[in-house]
């Protein structure tokens, strides 16, 4: 229709017909440096795995990294950027200078992938009655680069931080031949002992959210919903942790049904306990395990596989490295941790100069400036790197001992005994309220929270040592060795070794004080006499609780004083334990949570101490 004035000089080309859509899009690819390849790479059985193939423009004869995981292969590089090392994650950016073709693949299930996702699928065998697990996964897929890259030299080295790392380590337990070399990155290897699910039985309810996210959905989904601002009080209100689970759908996940029926160190941990199974079948691929030394989800595992491959004999192709990292942090910036500020990037810097030099030897056939030592671990205080032969070595552990009057000493002190009410309706918090597990700053640094706020509680109860008039170097693995009666029939220990900083410290002021954990960890006093099964703990009877805490590489400087805290919650973090004995946990009813005494015991027999790697000398 024409309006007045309008003129009528309509050509064909004016005309819309059809949809604004073409059948087709492909945008000229001149300003891009790389090409992406977007594949399903069949496995054995058929299934087809979503892969992400970015490769160099004019690339030839390149090394393969490849990293698999439940993250989204698609997020490793955007697309929709035309140079490669802009579009890769910062993690990568160096291998791609360095002339890598990187491969990103999403395990079964997840994201683009076929198949079924199975949450770190166990294993062929007892408990994967399948023909395919994540080491077959890896291993026709590699098979199948070799044949379907022409542009590389044929030779894959695999990366991976966490679940990541998880798949790493798994295809070290079957490799194909075209695996010439492995780093797992914080990989998660026992998910009861120490890692990401439950520590030495105490189980970590933050989970709950990742389970929501991973496992509802086989793309990403979201975390558990709430009201509340502070998960402090969101998980308060919410009960045992399979109560608060169940309220919000989780029986329609077969994922935490076979998590919550198994919350003891039964055959079902066991049997996919990671360092177990590397021990059995010791790959000759080189293989650097590594993590961080405040590694808020898997302190465990890198070095206790490093640890259980040097038992079976079998180290010469093994690297540990422990680095002053959170979680994954050798991926990000590393300048500082929390409060302690490092020289320079020590996440970039050992990127650069070791882990792809570590590659570029089996992949390129490049030989390093310098051999990497067997061990390589970080030393905060003095803020440098160490070269180790072994680790611990010969570990020499000296018991430093819970004093009177909150002293700690070497010397083993006169008997008596210290008391706390534990009250599960008023649990210690892990960092002060509010609690925000999304926040990712308050999340990746919690190891290194100034514990000042737990020492005012009178639910925690600390011992120092005199201001040191000499270095104390540690190195190894504590032990913590409590020996404590209960007026309840089932509880749990928190125990802190902790740097107090002088009162003034002008290096860096705002430290004046601080108290800085080096390592912790909590235990379930159930699992005392058997971690694969609980035992009731008999009312005002002494018992004994032994259980190690993270590696320590570290110098108390003189002026400081080590500090021990011991505590029997550490909310939300951990869930709590009613403190009456009952057969799960996860489903304790409100009236099983009673506030009950705690008597931690020093003295001659039954004498509470930690454990220290004292080096000598000291
Ligand atoms: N820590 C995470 C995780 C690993 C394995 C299983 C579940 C969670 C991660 O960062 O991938």
């Amino acid at each position: 229709m024409l309006l007045a004035g309008q003129s009528a000089a309509v050509t064909p080309d004016m005309i819309q017909q059809g949809s604004d859509l073409p059948k087709t899009w492909n945008p000229p690819r001149t300003a891009y440096n790389y090409v992406r390849r977007e594949v399903m790479i069949p496995m054995r059985d058929g299934v087809k795995l979503h892969t992400i193939i970015v490769i160099p423009n004019g690339a030839k004869n390149l090394p393969m990294l490849l990293d698999r995981g439940p993250y989204g292969a698609s997020n490793d590089v955007d697309k929709n950027v035309p140079v490669l090392r802009d579009a890769v994650w910062s993690a990568l950016r160096e291998w791609v200078d360095d002339g890598y073709i990187f491969v990103s693949q999403d395990i079964r299930g997840k994201n683009g992938s076929e198949g079924d996702f199975v949450m770190t699928r166990p294993p062929r065998g007892p408990l994967n009655p399948s023909t395919t697990d994540d080491t077959t996964d890896a291993y026709d897929t590699l098979a199948w680069l070799v044949k379907n890259v022409p542009e590389s030299n044929g030779k894959v080295g695999m990366i991976g931080s966490s679940y990541d790392g998880w798949t790493v380590a798994m295809a070290l337990l079957g490799p194909n031949p075209a695996l010439k070399v492995a780093a797992p990155q914080s990989p998660m290897v026992d998910g009861w002992r120490g890692d990401d699910w439950f520590h030495n039985g105490a189980f970590r309810q933050g989970n709950l959210d990742y389970f929501t996210e991973q496992s509802t959905v086989a793309g990403a989904a979201d975390p558990v919903p709430r009201v509340g601002y502070d998960d402090y009080q969101t998980y308060l209100n919410g009960g045992a942790a399979g109560v608060y689970a169940e309220a919000h759908g989780f029986q329609q996940l077969p994922w935490w049904n076979r998590l919550s029926a198994h919350p003891a160190y039964d055959a079902f941990w066991q049997l996919q306990a990671l360092d177990k199974l590397e021990a059995a079948h010791p790959s000759r691929v080189p293989t650097m395990w590594l993590q961080g030394l405040w590694d808020q989800e898997d302190i465990y595992g890198a070095v206790h596989t490093w640890e259980a491959l040097k038992k079976a004999g079998a180290v010469a192709n093994n690297h540990l490295v422990l680095g002053p990292w959170y979680h994954s942090q050798i991926n990000r910036a590393g300048e500082s941790l929390g409060p302690l500020k490092w020289n320079g990037d020590t996440s970039a810097d050992f990127r650069k100069n070791v882990l792809i030099p570590f590659f570029d030897q089996y992949l390129k056939d490049e030989k390093p400036a310098k051999p990497l030592p067997r061990v390589m671990v970080f030393e905060p205080s003095e803020k440098h790197w160490e070269a180790l032969s072994d680790w611990p070595g010969v570990q020499r552990l000296t018991p430093m001992y819970l004093g009177a009057n909150h002293q700690l000493s070497f010397d083993r002190p006169a008997d008596g005994e210290d008391s706390y009410v534990s009250d599960p309706d008023k649990p210690v918090p892990f960092v002060p309220q509010p609690v925000r597990f999304s926040d990712h700053a308050q999340w990746s640094t919690w190891l290194l929270h100034d514990q000042r706020f737990a020492a005012s509680r009178p639910d925690v109860i600390t011992f120092q040592t005199a201001p040191l008039d000499h270095a104390v170097r540690l190195q190894g693995n504590p032990i913590a060795d409590i020996f404590a009666k209960i007026t309840g029939t089932d509880v749990d220990f928190v125990v802190k070794i902790i740097d107090v900083y002088p009162p003034a410290f002008a290096e860096q002021p705002e430290m004046g004080g601080y108290e800085l954990p080096i390592s912790m960890d909590i235990f379930r006093g159930r699992y005392r006499q058997d971690l694969a099964s609980p035992s009731a703990i008999p009312a005002g009877v002494v018992q004994e609780y032994k259980f190690g805490l993270p590696p320590v590489n570290y110098v108390f400087q003189p002026g400081h004083r080590i500090m021990v805290q011991i505590q029997s919650t550490w909310f939300p973090v951990y869930d709590r334990n009613p403190q009456t004995y009952v057969p799960n946990i996860f489903f304790a009813k409100p009236e099983d949570y009673r506030a009950e005494t705690v008597s931690v015991m020093r003295g001659t027999n039954a004498g509470s101490a930690v454990l220290l790697p004292v080096q000598k000398g000291q």
